[in-house]
């Protein structure tokens, strides 16, 4: 088991993403800075193919970001959805938290927020998404639909000595998506959800099978009434496969969850779902439970 304070985020550059959170946190004793930067580390991999530069485009070929951010003090929240120019969503998520009355904004008025908050505009489409965009609308022409594997959202949760939760999500969604289609993972409750009484979940996969359930909510409620985070998340994926009428391998739903103790879990339907956790001893890529 881990101890606080600790980590852990979604997919194997998770454990890269926890490391740089815990560093934060060390040198600056905020969470708020470990959980953005540790984000960061996601962000601006362009090896990472669903977030931030490097991410694939919408079916436009257009970089759209959803990306939510959460303090569990005092139930804070902010969240960005279909942002486009920056490259950074997670840190326009926080900023709305901090420097606005609002809890979420949208679109090309986020994007001008972001501008008017000092963020650069840059162009995030990278030349390898661009070509594998190009590919992808070949494929649709022809009528052979076999789509490239993207999901990679990043769900980062933290929670300090002091029991201290923050979450922060960040992803560019499903590749190819609709034009302005948002995911789950701005959407405070289904990506992401921060209660500083009991702990913390997060989610990637299909947003739209996550969102119907407001996945990460339930989570945390469901650990609320005394299950572990372990439990937490197995029921909830039962409650979305239920809900589907779908067996689990069909929805791709995978969730990270910590309650405030410092218990760690990781849960999802898809083979290739992996987490990264890091404490002070130690960090590491796990293999979560696979609900089947
Ligand atoms: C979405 N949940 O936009 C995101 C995609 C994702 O890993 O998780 N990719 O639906």
């Amino acid at each position: 088991s881990f101890s606080r304070p600790a980590f852990i985020a979604t997919w194997p550059f998770g454990k890269a993403a926890c490391q740089a959170a815990l560093q934060t946190l060390l040198q600056t004793e905020s969470m708020r800075d470990a959980v953005e930067l540790g984000i960061h580390t996601a962000e601006s991999d362009e090896s990472v193919t669903s977030v931030g530069y490097g991410g694939r485009p919408n079916a436009a070929g257009v970089m759209q970001f959803d990306a939510s951010f959460m303090d569990g003090e005092r139930q804070q929240a902010g969240s960005v959805a279909a942002i486009e120019g920056v490259r950074h969503p997670i840190s326009v998520a926080r900023r709305v938290m901090e420097a606005t009355p609002h809890a979420m904004l949208a679109g090309a008025d986020a994007a001008k927020f972001a501008q008017q908050q000092g963020f650069p505009t840059e162009d995030l489409l990278s030349p390898a998404a661009k070509a594998s965009w190009l590919r992808w609308q070949a494929k649709q022409q022809t009528g052979d639909d076999e789509q490239e594997k993207t999901h990679d959202t990043i769900a980062l949760l933290g929670v300090a000595d002091s029991g201290h939760l923050v979450g922060g999500c960040s992803t560019s969604g499903m590749a190819y998506k609709l034009p302005g289609r948002v995911g789950d993972s701005p959407l405070i409750g289904s990506g992401l959800y921060v209660d500083g009484a009991v702990g913390a979940a997060g989610a990637t996969g299909i947003g739209e099978n996550v969102m119907r359930y407001c996945g990460s909510f339930l989570i945390v409620e469901f650990m609320r009434q005394g299950m572990t985070p372990l439990e937490a998340c197995i029921a909830t994926i039962r409650r979305i496969a239920e809900g589907e009428r779908k067996a689990p391998a069909a929805l791709s739903v995978n969730f990270v969850a910590m309650n405030k103790a410092g218990h760690v879990a990781a849960a999802g339907t898809d083979t290739d779902f992996l987490c990264g956790i890091a404490d002070q001893s130690r960090s590491l890529v796990v293999q979560p439970y696979l609900v089947d």
